[in-house]
């Protein structure tokens, strides 16, 4: 008989063999007729189901209110120093991307895991920060540069306005937010930032929507999908800064002297 010969990839996302591609089985003539959203798509794509309509409405929420944060945040900054370099699209934007980690942007699912390991076993706040600060790890999702408890972030503020009013519950951002009480008693700029809301909140939407089981929620927080949000909404940004400077003609970029503290022993002897 026949012998099927083994595979070297196995994929369940998508399907591009019959008379149409499908995205988790929904072929692209129903994505396009009945007129599905960004949202949807990407549901299909990473979740492999279609999410509730509040739920897809807050993923596109996140990735309108993360495609940019100005020229000065770390990847827009490689974008620009980039593009004034000369180089081709696809350099400036993975220059850019290639900064999205722990610090900047890149907290979004280390702040999931701790917030949802820390109000899983009921720690209170303090105990929670403390601890951390005894094992030497900032809490992710808490901090900023620029935002504080007298200039808050406007793009937390939205989300947590959207998810009060349609998600289920909002177990895991309510206890975020006691964390802030708590860090903003020991600095001003120790806010939930928009990786710690994002992070939390994407929590309470995979536990309330009850479309995931425990062992995926647990898989898609251990895998770290949710980077994956500001990774994508950056790049609309950091595409945006690269035609921007191109169509500018900036010329290449050489950070002053001024800016830059020499101490090597030959000039601080001058
Ligand atoms: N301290 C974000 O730090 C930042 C602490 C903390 C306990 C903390 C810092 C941090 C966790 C990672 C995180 C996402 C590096 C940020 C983003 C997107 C963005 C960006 C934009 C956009 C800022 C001063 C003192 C020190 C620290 C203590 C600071 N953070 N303690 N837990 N989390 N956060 N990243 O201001 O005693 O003096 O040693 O790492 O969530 O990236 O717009 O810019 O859209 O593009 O530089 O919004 O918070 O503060 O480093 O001088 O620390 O505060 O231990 O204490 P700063 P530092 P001490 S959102």
């Amino acid at each position: 008989g026949k012998v099927r010969a083994p595979t070297h990839i196995v994929s369940t996302i998508c399907d591009d063999r019959g008379e149409e591609p499908t995205y988790a089985g929904v072929p692209m003539s129903t994505i396009i007729e009945e007129g599905f959203s960004m949202g949807d798509v990407l549901s299909l794509l990473w979740f492999k189901r279609s999410l509730p309509k509040y739920c897809t409405r807050f993923i596109e929420m996140c990735i309108m209110l993360c495609a940019d944060h100005g020229p000065c945040v770390s990847g827009a900054h490689n974008t620009i120093v980039t593009a004034r370099a000369g180089k081709d699209l696809v350099s400036c934007l993975v220059a850019g991307l290639l900064t999205i980690g722990p610090r900047f942007g890149g907290a979004i699912d280390d702040a999931a895991r701790y917030f949802k390991d820390a109000a899983d076993k009921g720690l209170k706040p303090f105990e929670f920060v403390e601890g951390m600060k005894k094992k030497g790890i900032r809490v992710p999702g808490i901090g900023h540069r620029i935002k504080s408890r007298d200039n808050r972030d406007k793009r937390v503020e939205l989300l947590q306005q959207y998810a009060r009013a349609n998600f289920p519950s909002t177990r895991y951002m309510d206890y975020a937010v006691t964390v802030e009480t708590y860090t903003l008693t020991k600095a001003a700029n120790l806010v939930l930032n928009v990786d710690g809301c994002i992070g939390s909140l994407f929590l309470d939407l995979l536990v309330s929507c009850a479309m995931f089981t425990q062992h995926e929620i647990d898989e898609i927080v251990d895998i770290g999908y949710l980077n994956g949000l500001f990774v994508l909404a950056r790049s609309i940004g950091f595409i945006g800064h690269t035609f921007d400077q191109k169509r500018l003609k900036q010329p290449l970029y050489r950070h002053p002297w001024e800016d830059v503290l020499y101490t090597n022993v030959e000039s601080s002897a001058q």
